[in-house]
């Protein structure tokens, strides 16, 4: 992706994730979500370096990473309005949101459960590379959270990855938390040497410029594609706003105003805003307005699921629970 572009995913990111929070604040969704802002460089420069039919997994955080990968913000929207005009149905929420035909193997709400979905799909692609030459270079990237690098789930994926070569990218967004617990307190020996110890490479970025982010995801993807096998990429970045929107009540105290105010410093906006000319960024922002406009319009207008559906889609077989079995 070139500058500009680059600018206009972390532009959208941040402006659809700003509506959210306003629709939230009027109960159009209800129960919350984990905000990404400040996160934004990470979602944008790690999926400027993908294609289309390249895979991600993303986490409880994941609109950025859903966006950024091409999905649509309109029906995205209604997703986390949980309206049945969502990219799911509104089925998946804001915590579960997916678009399979563009890569997108969902967002999760289970904390590293995507390192493994992420190491699987790729490995299944890999194994189809006799049957579809075309999608035999597939990569998958899994993103996750500095609380994420103790699972033991994701440490099983590390390891078949790297005794595999698997055509993986796993990328940890460090912003210093799990929810309130500082990695400090949380994590022994370092996120790099994980990844290490299953002989994979790891590297430290800035994740806080999607320039530098999307650098190394090329090399990354790279040397995933041509049978190199897995990297882990860990970068350092700052979480601007609450952990969950429930924080904008709770006052939870965790991070200090000055820690604030540093973190907020490096803004990932201003960083690649500074790269695009005024009238092309000016351009942009009106676009993503009308965009988000109409996103907000679709999704509080469209109607909610139908509580006699519940049951649709749960099973590949169409099965139904019958009235009057187990109850
Ligand atoms: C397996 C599991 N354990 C605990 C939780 C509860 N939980 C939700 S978010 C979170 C913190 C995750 O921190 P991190 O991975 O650093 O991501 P961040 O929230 O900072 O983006 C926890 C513990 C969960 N969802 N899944």
């Amino acid at each position: 992706m070139d500058s500009a572009e680059l600018y206009r995913t972390v532009r959208l990111i941040r402006r659809f994730e700003e509506r959210a929070i306003e629709l939230v604040r009027s109960g159009e969704i209800v129960g919350g979500i984990h905000p990404y802002i400040g996160q934004e460089a990470i979602a944008a420069g790690v999926c400027g370096a993908l294609r289309r039919d390249d895979i991600i997994t993303s986490t409880h955080r994941g609109h950025g990473h859903v966006l950024a990968k091409g999905a649509d913000p309109v029906r995205m929207m209604a997703e986390l309005a949980g309206r049945v005009t969502g990219l799911n149905k509104g089925r998946g929420g804001s915590m579960h949101a997916a678009d399979f035909s563009l890569g997108i193997f969902g967002a999760n709400g289970i904390v590293g459960a995507g390192g493994a979905i992420a190491a699987g799909a790729a490995w299944a692609r890999r194994a189809q590379r006799t049957a579809d030459a075309e999608t035999g270079d597939v990569v998958a990237v899994n993103f996750f959270g500095d609380g994420a690098v103790s699972q033991g789930v994701l440490l099983e994926a590390f390891n078949l990855a790297g005794l595999w070569k698997i055509p993986v990218i796993f990328v940890c967004e460090n912003n210093g938390y799990a929810t309130t617990m500082p990695v400090e307190a949380g994590v022994a020996g370092s996120i790099t040497g994980r990844a290490e110890a299953f002989g994979i490479p790891a590297t430290t970025v800035d994740g806080q410029d999607p320039e530098c982010v999307q650098a190394v995801s090329e090399a990354a993807v790279i040397r995933a594609r041509s049978g190199g096998g897995p990297s882990l990429i860990e970068c350092m970045t700052y979480r601007f706003d609450a952990h969950h929107t429930f924080e904008h009540k709770a006052r939870l105290n965790y991070r200090s105003e000055d820690e604030l105010a540093a973190g907020r410093s490096r803004d990932p906006l201003d960083i690649q805003g500074a790269r695009v000319p005024s009238d092309a960024r000016s351009r942009i922002d009106a676009e993503i307005e009308e965009l988000l406009a109409e996103a907000v319009r679709f999704a509080v207008t469209s109607p909610k699921p139908d509580p006699a559906d519940a049951l649709d889609h749960l099973y590949a077989t169409g099965l139904r629970v019958r009235t009057g079995v187990n109850n």
